[in-house]
Order: C-alpha cells, then sequence, then structure tokens
C-alpha cells in the first residue's frame, strides 16, 4: 500500500470512529482502539477470489473490481436458458452486509426510517407497512418467473474514448429464475397518494467509507413501471434462497431497466411525488437526452435518467477462440434479449456481416426471460472466422453492428458480440 492511502485509511479511522466501523463490520469491535498504525479491520479490506469461493460463485467468474466486489460471467458460461446462481454476476456498490437473520427481515414500504434519506421530506405513500418475508409469503400470491438483469455499464469496455467505471466486457448479465411476490400486489396493499410518481429503494448494504450515515445506492423506476406485474420482490433464485452477494434475504428484480433499480438487500420501499433522488439517481445511469460528440463534456442539464435497456444478444457457445475442423458443422448457441421484454429475430454472419443468416428463436419462458437462439453453420474453408450476432425487435429495431452512441459514462453498450473461431 503506497503511502498516500496509508494516510488516507487513518484519516478515515480518525475521522468515521469507532460506531461507523463497527456498523461496516457488522459487529462490535471489542479491542478496536488498539488498532494503530494504519491497520485497518480485515474484514473491512478488499474481497478477493477468496469470497467468491466463500460465497459458493464460480471461481471462473472475472473479478472486475474488489472494493466493492464486482464480478462478470465468460458468455459461454452463460450458455443455458436459466443462469445457474454460482454464474450469476455480482456489482456490488457498497460493503455486503453481514449477520443477516432472514427470519427478523422487514421490508418497510413509506415511513422515514433511514437515516438521512432525502426521500424524508416528500414521500407521497398512504401509510408505513413493515413485513417480515414470512409475512409476504403469507399475505400475496406467490409467483416463480425468469428475469433477466443486465447492469447499465455492461459492454462499457469497448467504448472509445474510454469511460471511467468498472471496465465490464459482456458478462453483467443473467438470467435466473426468482420466486417473489409481485412488487405491484404490495404497494397496492399499502396504498399511495395520487401525486406518487416514482418509487426508490434502500437496501442494508453499508457505505464503502464505513460512514453509517450514507447509502452506497439508492435507486428507483417511474411509479407505472413499479406498477407493472413483472417486478418482483425476490427471497429465491433458482429455488434456493438468495445467495449474499445477490441480495440475500430479500431484493427487488424489476426487469427491462438497468439492473441498478433491481435492490439488493432490501429493506425499506419509498414512494416519492417526485423522481426519486437518492445516491447514483442524479450524477449515475443517466445518458445524454440528445446524442453527443464522443469526448463531448455533457451539461447536468441535458443528462437523462436510463429507462429501458436496448435489444441485445450473446454468443454462448462455441467460446471466443475455438477451433473446428473443416467439413465440420458448428452449432452457434446464444441468447438474446430486449428491454421492452422480447426479441423477434436473431441473425448470424460468419462474414463480417456481409451475409445474414435467420437463426431459430425459442419462445422466452415468460416476459423478460432472454431466449435461445441456434443455428448450423457451415464454413467454405479453413482460416480465421467471426460469428457476430443481431438481434432484432418487434418493432424492427436492430443491435448495431457498431458501438452506439458515445456517453460520457459508458452505459448501454449494444453491439453485436462477436466470437473468433479457426477453421483448421
Ligand atoms: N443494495 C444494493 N442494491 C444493488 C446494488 C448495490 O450495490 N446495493 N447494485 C446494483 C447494481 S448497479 C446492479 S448491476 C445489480 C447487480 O445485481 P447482482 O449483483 O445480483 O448481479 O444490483 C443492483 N442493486
Ligand atoms: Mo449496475
Amino acid at each position: 500500500m503506497d503511502h498516500e492511502k496509508l494516510l488516507d485509511r487513518r484519516g478515515f479511522f480518525k475521522k468515521s470512529g469507532l460506531l461507523a466501523i463497527a456498523a461496516a463490520i457488522g459487529s462490535e469491535v471489542p479491542f478496536l482502539k488498539n488498532l494503530s498504525g494504519g491497520l485497518i479491520p480485515v474484514a473491512m479490506a478488499a474481497p478477493t477470489m477468496e469470497d467468491l469461493k466463500i460465497h459458493g460463485k464460480n471461481l471462473q467468474l472475472v473479478v472486475l473490481g474488489d472494493k466493492p466486489i464486482v464480478a462478470e460471467t465468460p458468455p459461454h458460461l452463460l450458455d443455458s436458458e436459466v443462469t445457474p446462481s454460482d454464474l450469476m454476476f455480482i456489482r456490488n456498490n457498497g460493503l455486503v452486509p453481514t449477520n443477516i437473520d432472514a427470519s427478523t427481515w422487514t421490508l418497510t414500504i413509506g415511513g422515514d426510517a433511514v437515516p438521512n434519506s432525502p426521500a424524508r421530506a416528500s414521500e407521497s405513500t398512504k401509510k408505513t407497512v413493515t413485513f417480515t418475508i414470512a409475512e409476504l409469503k403469507s399475505k400475496f400470491k406467490n409467483y416463480t418467473s425468469n428475469l433477466l438483469i443486465e447492469c447499465g455499464g455492461n459492454g462499457r469496455s469497448e467504448f472509445n474514448p474510454p469511460a471511467k467505471g468498472n471496465q465490464w466486457t459482456m458478462g453483467g448479465v443473467g438470467c435466473p429464475t426468482w420466486t417473489g411476490v409481485r412488487l405491484k400486489d404490495v404497494l397496492e396493499s399499502v396504498g399511495y397518494e395520487k401525486d406518487a410518481v416514482y418509487i426508490g429503494y434502500y437496501g442494508a448494504d453499508p457505505h464503502v467509507s464505513g460512514d453509517a450515515s450514507k447509502v452506497p445506492i439508492s435507486r428507483g423506476v417511474p411509479l407505472q413501471k413499479a406498477l407493472e406485474a413483472d417486478g418482483l420482490i425476490a427471497w429465491e433464485m433458482n429455488g434456493a434462497p438468495l445467495p449474499l452477494m445477490n441480495g440475500y434475504p430479500l431484493r427487488l428484480v424489476i426487469p427491462g431497466y438497468p439492473a441498478s433499480v433491481s435492490g439488493k438487500w432490501l429493506n425499506r420501499i419509498v414512494v416519492r411525488n417526485k423522481v426519486h433522488d437518492g445516491p447514483k439517481m442524479v450524477d449515475d445511469y443517466r445518458n445524454p437526452c440528445t446524442p453527443v460528440e464522443p469526448a463531448s463534456d455533457v451539461p447536468g442539464s441535458n443528462m437523462c435518467v436510463i429507462e429501458q435497456m436496448p435489444i441485445k444478444s450473446l454468443v454462448t457457445f462455441p467460446a471466443s477462440g475455438a477451433k473446428f475442423n473443416f467439413g465440420q458443422k458448428v452449432e452457434v448457441r446464444g441468447n438474446a434479449w430486449s428491454g421492452i421484454g422480447d426479441v423477434k429475430e436473431v441473425f448470424v454472419s460468419i462474414d463480417f456481416g456481409a451475409t445474414w443468416m435467420k437463426t431459430m428463436l425459442k419462445k422466452p419462458k415468460n416476459k423478460f426471460a432472454w431466449q435461445r437462439f441456434s443455428a448450423n453453420l457451415e464454413f467454405p474453408s479453413k482460416g480465421y472466422y467471426e460469428v457476430w450476432a443481431r438481434a432484432v425487435d418487434k418493432k424492427g429495431v436492430s443491435q448495431p453492428m457498431v458501438i452506439p452512441g458515445w456517453n460520457p459514462k459508458g452505459y448501454l453498450n449494444n453491439a453485436t458480440h462477436r466470437i473468433a473461431i479457426k477453421i483448421v
């Protein structure tokens, strides 16, 4: 660790105080005052591959950041209709909460229990209602569905000039099965005022600074979106309790929008009479309202909240770099999805986009699940080929073959996925 960082952490240690550190760790640290010389509790240090192991995650996930932990799934491991839990990507903005007791966990709708919440001043629920997970399970109809979530920054690494942030390649996306109750049913049972226009979530993950008064992320969606039938308050992934890294014991799953609206470790939902303004609503997950020149400095007034995610696809077989014998037919497979909920057609090309072949496209298991596509490819000679995939939605909107509109934070890159193969 270099000297400057050491000083930084010492500074943090002095400023934030014992209580904040205890809050970040999730328990009291009896000998904390003896810890000096720039040391910080190991529990607050950067998580590593070791954490993936501890949390039952597949060690082939690629760690993009370790404080907080961010890991993506290589495309060839997403070669199934239902994403296995150990392969579901991880995007944390804060620390992973500790000492969770699912039996006493509560979800509060409305109310002002969150310290320093900007939501306190203008909430729009009729009342404050608190549910345990057992109450959610018994009071509302339970649903199980396959819902895809994709980080808004997925594909960021390809933007030029580069955008700061996690350098996602293609793997900030997954489509497991979720079980929970409809967000809509819960909101409607609690009731909201006529001026309600937005919801926001809060989760239990502490801020990386250890400052207990700060929240790492609190985003939301327009009330209209929250009242659609698809969004869930979920406690299960693939028939088992949520993995801790993916929000155990309770999270939102709101498909079609950037995954950042699907709040993990969910303990509170606020109904707002204005656009929710929690952390990462105002400065992040916004794109230029009108297209801008690459590298331009876009004023905040021309940055709009990202809502619907674009149409996209991923080649999941073969893995990029695979070799096949000349004369052998190659079955290419993949997944396609869109923020409007379905995909009409997927095409593949082996000649750098000169000609396209229509693939077999399966129907989605349910709205907002990704759809499997496949095609049998024959290659005219030995050599280097690329397989490109391009999905089209029912309105005729296609994935672009080049990187779409440059934007300062590198969101929504839905360019065609390209894999390299050799015919030998
Ligand atoms: N409480 C909380 N919810 C959160 C986040 C977070 O850091 N804290 N990250 C968000 C972001 S940016 C994404 S992309 C998704 C990632 O979900 P996953 O880690 O389960 O894949 O969770 C969202 N919900
Ligand atoms: Mo994200």
